[in-house]
């Protein structure tokens, strides 16, 4: 087993970490101690906090919770992440949450919520009482107030401190929280698995109390899960039976209780803190998660507690940097100074010290294409008008419906899973190693698969004028197999204009904006899965989520329909099996797909359209 340090990762705060600002430092504006903090059932909590060397008033704190190690974390001014906040003074303070690093305890991951009829029970809620509880009483100049925040993982646990909170917990920032492992995060899109995040993850968190990489000794990790085989291979070759993750994928193949307890939905109650959720629009790992913490609270916001910032990141990407590009993508602006300075720094000093004028938009979104910040007073907001991209012969796409019942109108492609699509461009490096480009793989030019048999296009003309979409994106295929079950991958894209002066290498270029996988199987029902009729033509509805984007006069739009996505999703034998985690290597077959493109079936996307 390689072990890697933490540096490694993108996780949380492990990116803002360079070797040099590891140690403690004579310039450090906050003193650092570190302590063992005392849960109800005994077990103790490796805590690291942090006071400003100067304190002259009482100070709310500032609690991080985390299973990916808190001991190298410097002094909090010398994070970019923090900065801004650790400027205005708070107490900062990072935890190693319960089997993980230094803390004591057994990690789960995703602990459920605990049986509150047991007095003993705990569970990452107990945890963060319990924590704020010792903080109030053991450290002095406090407050009495705190707030929480975190990204993903951290983002998730800070949810977890929202529910049944502290009474000194005013405020919290959940910022890429998962929110659904089997319908949108990052273990299952739609209920199709993503194999490669799956595995490594799994691996990562549950190899050892610290991160660990999988040892691939392959660069490209696309002949690695490809000579793999059947996904039962992994406990016969390499897990054997040990990590609880990879346990629960392969016992869990539908969405049955387990994935629905774990749902956030499922566990939340109306807001009792002040939320702010964060989402990147890009994100590779957790875009679905804040988007449906954000609509299940948004049901019962009746003091109004719940808002929403969207923007043109990928997973933690508003928390380093300028935040001026992704990949190749400009913003024209810093994005990520805007929001670390003018939002979140504001959102904890109005909540946790009064400062400000608390005038924070329900809904405050980045919208690209046209680069510029919008505010909004509910999201996605009401006033966008449902608008549908029709697919046509030739690989024509219109906003105009087709009216022929012809024979002929579908097209068609071969999915071979001996030959999967590529779901990035090769070399596919393990995900968190070293050199991996897996941070934007969304952003990459779509170019790439375009000439592949088993990648379909269709596009609209030259744009004679703005297309702005804001709001939900929905793809309505109408698609037959011959086989028994398929996945079916959407891509929303915006084509470059072929002569593009302001940045030539951008000329041509396929952005995908907008995407997901939809597992066939689960077309009725994502508890009980059904094989596909062969041949049948039958109505997919893949959610591609919200975007707020300017298609500009110039470009076009096009849409790619595929049935693989490889490693990240794994492939889909296109056989029905009861349980594709013991699918076999003979279940694996070709199979002709068609998508449909007639009156009477009618595949399109349904746009939110915003009139300029
Ligand atoms: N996306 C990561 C994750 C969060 C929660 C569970 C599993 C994985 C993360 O970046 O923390």
């Amino acid at each position: 087993m390689k072990s890697t340090s933490v540096a490694l990762c993108f996780l949380l705060f492990s990116f803002f970490i360079s070797k040099e600002i590891f140690s403690q430092t004579n310039d450090d504006k906050y003193n650092r101690s570190e302590v063992m903090i005392p849960m109800r059932d005994g077990i103790k909590l490796h805590t690291i906090v942090f006071t400003p060397k100067n304190q002259t008033e009482s100070l709310p704190f500032l609690l991080t919770r985390t299973p990916y190690g808190v001991s190298k974390y410097p002094s909090p001014e010398k994070i970019q992440y923090t900065r801004d906040m650790a400027e205005d003074g708070y107490i900062f303070v990072f935890q190693d949450i319960r089997g993980r690093y230094s803390s004591e305890g057994q990690f789960e991951m995703q602990r459920f919520n605990r049986n509150k009829k047991d007095p003993k029970a705990i569970d990452e809620s107990t945890d963060t009482y319990d924590t704020f509880e010792w903080l109030l009483k053991n450290i002095p100049h406090n407050n009495g107030k705190a707030g929480m925040y975190g990204i993903s993982y951290p983002g998730w646990t800070t949810v977890m401190g929202a529910i049944d909170p502290h009474p000194a917990l005013v405020a919290v920032s959940e910022q890429a929280t998962p929110a659904d492992m089997f319908l949108g995060d990052d273990f299952h899109h739609n209920g199709a698995f993503r194999l490669s995040y799956g595995f490594e993850y799994a691996f990562m968190e549950e190899a050892s109390k610290t991160d660990s990489l999988f040892p691939f000794h392959q660069y490209d990790t696309y002949d690695w899960y490809l000579k793999l085989g059947p996904l039962s291979n992994v406990n016969k070759k390499y897990f054997f039976g040990k990590l609880p993750s990879w346990n629960d994928f392969v016992h869990h193949p539908n969405y049955d209780a387990f994935w629905q307890k774990q749902s956030l939905p499922y566990r939340l109650d109306s807001p009792r803190v002040y939320i702010m959720n964060v989402a990147g629009w890009w994100d590779q790992e957790d875009f679905y998660g804040p988007q449906k913490a954000y609509e299940k609270w948004e049901k019962t916001d009746v003091h109004h507690k719940n808002y929403i910032v969207l923007g043109p990141w990928n997973h933690g990407g508003w928390a380093f940097g300028p935040g001026n590009k992704l990949g190749n993508i400009q913003f024209d602006s810093a994005t990520g100074e805007t929001f670390r300075k003018n939002i979140q720094a504001r959102w904890f000093a109005y909540h946790l010290k009064g400062k400000g004028d608390g005038n924070f938009a329900e809904a405050i979104t980045f919208q690209t294409g046209s680069n510029q910040w919008k505010n909004y007073d509910s999201w996605p907001p009401k006033d966008a008008v449902q608008k549908n991209l029709y697919f046509h012969a030739n690989g024509k796409l219109s906003f105009e419906k087709p009216t022929s019942s012809s024979e002929a109108g579908y097209d068609s492609y071969i999915s071979d899973p001996a030959h999967p699509v590529p779901y990035r461009t090769r070399p596919i490096e393990e995900t968190y190693g070293p050199g991996s480009r897996w941070y934007t793989w969304l952003t990459e030019d779509q170019r790439f698969v375009q000439n592949r048999p088993d990648v379909l296009s269709w596009e609209t003309d030259t744009l004679s004028e703005n297309v702005t979409v804001t709001g939900n994106i929905l793809a309505r295929l109408f698609a037959s197999t011959t086989g028994s079950d398929a996945d079916w991958v959407v891509k929303l894209i915006d084509v470059y204009p072929e002569h593009y002066p302001k940045e030539p290498k951008m000329a041509g270029y396929e952005w995908m904006v907008a995407n997901d996988v939809f597992r066939g199987r689960f077309k009725k029902s994502f508890e009980k899965p059904e094989a596909a009729t062969p041949g049948k033509v039958e109505a997919y509805t893949i959610d591609l989520h919200s975007l707020n984007h300017v298609f500009k006069k110039g470009h076009k739009i096009m849409v790619q329909v595929q049935s693989s996505w490889f490693p990240i999703i794994d492939r889909n034998p296109q056989k029905f099996v009861p349980n594709i985690f013991e699918a076999k290597e003979e279940d694996f077959q070709k199979a002709t797909h068609k998508i449909y493109r007639r009156a009477e079936a009618p595949s399109h996307i349904e746009l939110s359209v915003m009139e300029n």
